[in-house]
């Protein structure tokens, strides 16, 4: 705030600016305060360990648990189904495999259609607790036949994956969760319960979810599913270091176990091999197999068993799950030095209601870090007017700077540092510059964001 020159006197300025400090005080945010730093933004120097390359999954695995699906079925109606004797066997096949593996699992159970359901959670021990990866694929099948393709082919590779994640003593920068879920076939109703039971906090911190829904179709092909842009890429690269064509897949939304986690704004992807819809000429042109014939002739039948399965299709969809939990595991949970920069001037009104400035931030994983660099360009004379935030995607104000009566400088250009890791690391972040003093006037020039 300034006085007319003549009318300044420091004792009234400072008298009525402490005023206005104090009301300032009393609206100023109790939100976590930012350590103030007028070091110069500088991009972290952090070295991004390298991504360890994926192991080969052995198909020969992926196939012994295919077998024991099957024979789990036959040993019990036929069938792998929710409810049903079949599909909690299926569940402890699974469990103790993990268990013996070093996993920490835990079941858990809901209620489907008057019966009891079960979802098995498998965490590997360690990584950021902060960025979670989780990848799972139902374990369910439907009543008519045991399920093999639809889907023993996703639950069996996910299983082997976390099995050569154990094999490898992998240590990842995230922290890895594998799932199978129950019930999907009556709704995808496993992993809704997960998903509705976890804790929003909880939520915060899952970086992605991958699914694996179909991934051994007798007559494939090779989708990747069009959703988050940083984990299609992951399984594009793999398809294209095969030298296999991919498409992606267009009828997955609401289709498979990834609906619950992108209905709440998690990263998903995933793998199919198609089911009963038709490969035409130009598919079976860059894929093989037969056109005008469907997948998966056997989609929800009977005849779903261990023989209804492509063993090159398996192979590589196997292998691209390995790649994506060796890339998206290992890769740093933020990677560091990302700048994200608003250079648009905003007018900030004299004394009056708060300018703002927004960056939107999207393709990162998990939550922002815990130096998260706040660089601001403001010009404006008696910067002691100024109250500077920072506002999170989720509303939360972390206060910059502070009102100064004392403070008759020009302008603040500035970095600070914000504690930011509670906060999702995507979504839309907000420069609010209020003007609490009469007098002097000024604008945002810009303002930027290093993760
Ligand atoms: N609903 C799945 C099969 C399925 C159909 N379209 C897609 C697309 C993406 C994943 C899976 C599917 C089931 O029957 O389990
Ligand atoms: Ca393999
Ligand atoms: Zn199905
Ligand atoms: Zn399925």
């Amino acid at each position: 705030m300034r006085l007319s020159a003549p009318d300044r006197a420091p004792g009234v300025r400072r008298l009525v600016a402490c005023a206005v400090l104090a009301l300032g005080g009393l609206f100023a945010s109790t939100a976590p305060t930012a350590v103030a730093a007028s070091t110069p933004p500088t991009a972290l120097a952090a070295p991004v360990p390298s991504a360890t390359a994926a192991p080969d999954i052995p198909l020969a695995n992926v196939k012994a648990h295919l077998s024991q699906f099957g024979s789990i079925a036959a040993a019990n109606g036929g069938n792998r189904a929710h409810g049903r004797p079949g599909y909690k066997a299926s569940l402890d096949y699974v469990k103790a495999k993990l268990d013996a593996a070093g996993f920490t699992t835990t079941v858990q159970q809901f209620t489907a259609s008057s019966a009891t359901g079960y979802n098995l959670i498998a965490d590997w021990p360690g990584g950021d607790p902060n960025a979670v990866l989780m990848a799972g694929a139902h374990l369910d099948g439907v009543t008519s036949g045991p399920g093999i393709n639809d889907n023993g082919s996703g639950s069996a590779a996910v299983l082997e994956s976390a099995l050569a994640v154990s094999r490898a003593q992998l240590q990842p920068t995230k922290h890895l969760r594998f799932a199978w879920w129950g019930a999907e076939e009556l709704g995808l109703l496993g992993s809704k319960h997960y998903v509705n039971n976890l804790p929003a906090a909880e939520r915060a911190k899952v970086s992605g979810y991958l699914n694996f829904d179909m991934i051994g179709s007798p007559n494939p092909g090779y989708f990747v599913y069009d959703d988050d842009p940083a984990i299609e890429k992951t399984f594009k690269d793999y398809f294209t270091g095969l030298g296999v064509p991919t498409e992606i897949e267009t009828e997955g939304d609401g289709r498979s176990d990834h609906a619950a986690f992108k209905n709440v704004g998690i990263p998903v992807g995933g793998l199919f091999t198609g089911a009963s819809r038709t490969k035409t000429s130009a598919q079976a042109q860059k894929w093989g197999g037969t056109a005008g014939q469907a997948f998966d002739r056997c989609y929800h039948s009977s005849c779903d068993g261990t023989a209804n399965i492509n063993d090159t299709a398996l192979d590589r969809n196997s292998d691209a799950i390995a790649h994506a939990v060796w890339t998206l595991g290992t890769e740093p949970a933020i990677p560091p030095g990302d700048v994200y920069e608003n250079t648009t001037d905003v007018a900030i009104p004299d004394n009056a209601a708060a300018a703002t400035s927004t960056i939107t931030v999207s393709g990162r994983t998990g939550n922002a870090p815990a130096t998260l660099k706040v660089g601001v360009d403001i010009t404006h004379t008696w910067r002691g007017d100024l109250v500077v935030d920072l506002i999170a995607p989720d509303g939360t104000a972390y206060r910059l700077k502070n009102s100064s009566a004392n403070d008759s400088a020009d302008n603040v250009v500035a970095t600070y540092t914000v504690n930011a890791s509670a906060e999702t690391a995507n979504g839309t972040w907000t420069l609010r510059v209020q003007d609490v003093a009469a007098q002097d006037t000024g604008r945002i020039n810009g303002w930027k964001l290093t993760f």
